[in-house]
């Protein structure tokens, strides 16, 4: 648990003002209140710190091994299982593919992509709402992952959290359908600043709801005007050659990365 956003129980008791927190606006003297806030700040700082060492050693196995690892984050149910249904199969004999599924409490997604014939690894967070990079690194040694791998690490479906934990991936992919509404990139700026790929999925909905893709892709590049787009349905098998291609392309690049580093 995170204790960022108040998933924590210990950590959000400290905040429970009962019904006064309904409209406590934290403009009032409170003689307690700084000092509590300056204790959740250090508890989040150090949790934060932490994880960034675990994420350094993530990156440093994931580089050596040429391995391409991909952060897929979104809200609940924008088809993060259902995207890595259709890319395994479709790719599985080009690239060594591996998965890792973190959920808070199934492993309906892990059963799923085991039945893909590609290795995958379960993550149940319980109550917390994101994967960090501890247990990643954990999942990882039990993947005995092959190299030159492309490592699909399907985070906990949440806008929020995730976006402060870097797992030591190389890209973080955020997944939007369009059954969410425009606005998801500006409600939520955090994650649409750190992603680098946008997927706006479920577009065989559009006839039927009201979602501009144009001014969805003009929120999320006012947050960040280097995020890239691709727009698909996964189920309706439309759009997936671009995501493909970015994902060879990825892949291409990692290899020549490494081949240049290691030239000197
Ligand atoms: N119409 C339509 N439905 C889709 C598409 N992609 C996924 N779905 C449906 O959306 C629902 C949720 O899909 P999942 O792939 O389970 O979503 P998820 O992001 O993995 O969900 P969590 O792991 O719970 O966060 C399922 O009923 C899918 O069939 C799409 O392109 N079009
Ligand atoms: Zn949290
Ligand atoms: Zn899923």
């Amino acid at each position: 648990m995170c204790g960022i956003c108040g998933c924590n129980d210990q950590e959000s008791a400290l905040h429970d003002h009962g019904k006064e927190s309904l409209d406590h606006k934290h403009s009032h003297a409170h003689s307690h209140d700084s000092h509590e806030e300056n204790r959740l700040f250090l508890i989040e700082q150090d949790i934060l710190s932490k994880n960034n060492k675990f994420a350094e050693d993530n990156r440093r196995y994931f580089s050596g091994q040429k391995i391409l690892a991909l952060n897929l984050l979104s809200s609940p149910g924008s088809g993060k299982t259902t995207l890595l249904e259709k890319t395994i199969p479709a790719l599985k004999n080009q690239f060594n593919i591996a998965v890792i599924e973190g959920d808070q409490q199934t492993d309906c997604d892990a059963e799923r992509i085991k039945a893909t014939g590609v290795p995958v690894v379960q993550i149940n967070t319980g109550k917390g709402c994101h994967l960090d990079a501890h247990q990643v690194g954990h999942a990882t040694q039990k993947l005995t992952v092959e190299d030159k791998t492309i490592l699909f690490i399907e985070n906990v479906g949440n806008l929020v959290c995730p976006s402060l934990f870097d797992l030591g991936e190389s890209q973080k992919i955020v997944i939007l359908s369009v059954t969410e509404g425009v606005d998801k990139p500006l409600k939520y700026p955090d994650m649409f600043y750190v992603a680098n790929l946008m997927i706006i999925n479920k577009i065989d909905l559009l006839e039927y709801v009201d979602f501009n893709v144009e001014k969805c892709i003009e929120y999320a590049h006012r947050i960040n005007p280097d995020l890239q787009v691709i727009t698909l349905s996964a189920t309706k098998n439309k759009g997936l050659e671009n995501w493909y291609e970015w994902l060879m392309n990825e892949h291409k690049k990692l290899f020549s990365v490494h081949h240049h580093s290691t030239a000197f």
